[in-house]
C-alpha cells in the first residue's frame, strides 16, 4: 500500500493542495451508483469535512436503498434538476470515467470549472486538473482512501466501514480477479478499524424484498445459451414484476457467471419500451470493455454495460452479432491469459 501512495505521491499531493486552497466543493460519480461510488464520495466528503469545507455530495440517480446504512448516506442530495444551493469553487468527479457519466450534473460545470478526478476504469478520460486514474487498482475508494491517509484522517469504525464497503462491492465480495493483494491488505486493517464484514454483507446482500427474488426468477427463466454455450444472456421487464419500484438488480448477471464453459454474460434489462439497460461480463479472454463502447457504453475488462434503444429480439441480435466477433464460435474457450501482477 506504501509503495502505491508513493507511485501517486504527485497527484495525491496536488488534489491535497487543491482541497487546502479551495472553499466551496461538489462531489459527484456516475448515474446508477453502486457501492464503490458512494463510498468514495462518502469519503471524499468525510476529508473536506475534516478540513472544514463547504461541499455537497449530489449524485443525478437515487442511492439503492441496501446502502442506507452507509455512514453519512442521508448527506447525499439526489440531483432533482435544479442546482445547489451554492456554486463550487471544485467538483470532484469520482469513480466516473467520463463526465456523461455523471448525467445531469455535468450541465452545471462550467468550462473554467476545476475538476478533481479520481477513479479506475480503463481509458478513463482522466479529465481533472488534479487527478489520479489508476486501472490496477479494484476500486475508486482505494484511491481516496490513499488520499486519505495523506491528508492525516483517522480511521473511524466509520471511515473503515465505507472502504471495506466500496471494495466488497467492486471485487464482487472479494470473487472477481481484479483483486489485488493491496485490497485484502486494505480490508484486513478496516477490520482491524471498526468495519463488521457480517454487518456489511447482512446489509447489503441479504435484505431483498421478495420482489427482488421473483425478478430474479422471471429472469433466470429466459436463460439462454448462444455460440455453443460460450455466451448466457437473461432478459427482464422490470414493468412485469408485479412491483412499481425498480427491482434491484445488481448483481443478477452474476448468476450466468457460475455456468461452466461459458465466457461472457449478458442481462438486458428493459427500461422502458424501446429502451435496454444491459450488463456485460467476462472470465477470461473477452474484453467487454471493447464490446460495450460498441453500443455507446464502457466499463472494464471483465464487467461493462450501456444502454441499447430498440426492440428486444433486434437489441438481442445487435448483441449477439458484435459478441460473435469476439468469442470462439465453438464455444471452446482460451485459457486464461496470465494475469500481470500489479505492484
Ligand atoms: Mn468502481
Amino acid at each position: 500500500m506504501r509503495n502505491k501512495i508513493n507511485t501517486h505521491r504527485d497527484q495525491l499531493g496536488d488534489i491535497k493542495t487543491l482541497i487546502e486552497r479551495r472553499d466551496r466543493f461538489w462531489v459527484t460519480t456516475h448515474i446508477h451508483p453502486d457501492g464503490d461510488s458512494i463510498a468514495s464520495v462518502l469519503l471524499f466528503s468525510a476529508i473536506l469535512q475534516r478540513y472544514g469545507k463547504t461541499h455537497c455530495i449530489v449524485i443525478d440517480d437515487a442511492v439503492p436503498r441496501k446502502f442506507d446504512f452507509l455512514p453519512g448516506i442521508a448527506s447525499i442530495r439526489s440531483f432533482d434538476g435544479l442546482k445547489p444551493a451554492f456554486e463550487p469553487d471544485v467538483i470532484a468527479v469520482l469513480d466516473a470515467s467520463t463526465l456523461q457519466r455523471i448525467g445531469r450534473v455535468s450541465g452545471f460545470m462550467r468550462p473554467d470549472s476545476t475538476v478533481i478526478h479520481i477513479d479506475h476504469h480503463p481509458e478513463s478520460e482522466c479529465l481533472g486538473d488534479a487527478r489520479i486514474c489508476d486501472a490496477e487498482e479494484s476500486s475508486t475508494v482505494e484511491l481516496v482512501y490513499y488520499l486519505a491517509a495523506v491528508c492525516g484522517l483517522p480511521i473511524t469504525p466509520d471511515i473503515a466501514t465505507l472502504v471495506y464497503t466500496g471494495i466488497v462491492c467492486d471485487t464482487g465480495r472479494f470473487l472477481f480477479p481484479n483483486i489485488t493483494h493491496r485490497s485484502l491488505e486494505i480490508c484486513s486493517d478496516m477490520v482491524r478499524k471498526g468495519a463488521d464484514p457480517g454487518r456489511i454483507a447482512e446489509r447489503i446482500y441479504f435484505r431483498n424484498s421478495p420482489e427482488t427474488l421473483k425478478a430474479l426468477s422471471s429472469a433466470l427463466s429466459t436463460l439462454e445459451f448462444h455460440f455453443n454455450g460460450a455466451v448466457a444472456s437473461i432478459h427482464l421487464n422490470h414493468h412485469s414484476c408485479g412491483s412499481p419500484e425498480r427491482p434491484d438488480t445488481e448483481g443478477f448477471i452474476d448468476h450466468l457467471l457460475t455456468v461452466e464453459g461459458t465466457e461472457v454474460e449478458f442481462f438486458m434489462l428493459k427500461l422502458q419500451p424501446g429502451l435496454f439497460k444491459v450488463s456485460f461480463r467476462s472470465k477470461s479472454y473477452v474484453d467487454v470493455n471493447e464490446v460495450a463502447k460498441q453500443f455507446g457504453g464502457g466499463g472494464h475488462m471483465r464487467a461493462s454495460g450501456c444502454m441499447i434503444r430498440g426492440e428486444e429480439k433486434e437489441v438481442k441480435n445487435r448483441i449477439l452479432e458484435v459478441l460473435g466477433a469476439h468469442v470462439h464460435p465453438s464455444g471452446a474457450g482460451e485459457p486464461p491469459a496470465a494475469r500481470p501482477r500489479p505492484e
